[in-house]
């Protein structure tokens, strides 16, 4: 059989049949022979030793697509960031630091905006026009009203999705709502694997709907810059494309230099003042990384 493995509890993989069913598994000698170790994510043949208590053996690990290390998790398709449009206020900064991060990695990365009760449309325009020319797709929700919702099951439809933002946005309040069946599935496993998760901090997918599953993960407060060339963060921001070829020089970083199209759209009011400070920013911190 073929399935999913959602969560990996002291020497076991649960794995999800992507229909109906979860099985606690073992992974046979052969992976640690040739150092393979499962991950959450991981596309699985596995087969089944006891049917009643729904038990069996991984057999072999489906080549991978993609691979994050944190959280450790295989095969995702997509991020959701998830932030709050107030309560509590969003940290820009924290938010175009993560973008970056997606971006240089290849992840797309789907920008949620929750509590949208809790402002006046004309903020939500605001942000909207700042981050959808920031090249991003956006999506307002409340989970609070149960808005927006089914337009969010249909972005995560058919995929493995991670679940990432600063914490009180209401990332746990939206994976209980997209997966209210959580504590009845738990409730179904095998008593003699029950016992080791109490005491596990683990990483764990969601099953929401055929082929669909979710991870939610701890909120962070803070994301370290990469090391790598500030002409990445430059070309990581897709706002600049528009005037840089007006720019007077070509490798302009649209800091210092003079006559600068980028700097004079800034002024002008064509790009968001906050995400170029960002921008400076991380540039100044990819720089002195570099130096060390
Ligand atoms: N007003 C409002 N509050 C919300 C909404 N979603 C979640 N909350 C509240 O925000 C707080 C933090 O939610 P939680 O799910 O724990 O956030 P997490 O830290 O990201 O997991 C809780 O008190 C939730 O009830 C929403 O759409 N509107
Ligand atoms: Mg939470
Ligand atoms: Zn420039």
């Amino acid at each position: 059989m073929e399935g999913t493995i959602i969560r990996g509890v002291g020497g076991f993989y649960y794995v999800h049949d992507g229909i109906s069913s979860i099985y606690a598994c073992k992974a046979r000698g052969i992976f640690r022979n040739r150092q393979e170790k499962p991950l959450v994510g991981d596309r699985v043949f596995f087969e089944v030793t006891d049917p009643v208590d729904r038990e069996g053996n991984v057999t072999e690990i489906l080549p991978r697509h993609s691979e994050l290390v944190r959280p450790a998790v295989a095969n995702v398709d997509q991020v959701i960031l998830l932030f709050a449009l107030r309560r509590p206020a969003p940290n820009m900064n924290l938010l175009d630091r993560f973008l970056l991060m997606m971006r240089r990695q290849n992840i797309p990365v789907i920008l949620v905006w929750n509590k949208a009760d809790l402002v006046m449309e004309e903020d939500w325009e605001a942000v909207e026009k700042v981050y959808r020319d920031a090249g991003c797709q956006l999506l307002r929700i409340s989970v609070a009203e149960d808005s927006g919702i089914e337009e969010l099951r249909s972005v995560l439809r058919g995929k493995t999705t991670v679940l990432a933002g600063p914490s009180g946005v209401g990332k746990s309040s939206l994976t209980n709502l997209l997966h209210p069946q959580a504590a009845m599935e738990t409730g179904a496993l095998s008593r003699k694997i029950q016992r080791g998760k109490q005491t596990t901090r683990h990483s764990e997918l969601f099953f929401l709907e055929e082929n669909t599953f979710l991870m939610d993960t701890p909120g962070f407060t803070s994301l370290d810059v990469f090391a790598g060339e500030p002409e990445e963060v430059r070309d990581g921001t897709p706002e600049f494309d528009l005037y840089r070829n007006e720019c007077r020089f070509l490798d302009c970083m649209h800091i210092g230099e003079t006559d600068c199209a980028v700097k004079r759209a800034v002024t002008g009011g064509l790009i968001s003042p906050v995400r170029y400070e960002n921008y400076c920013q991380m540039v100044e911190e990819v720089r002195r990384r570099k130096k060390y």
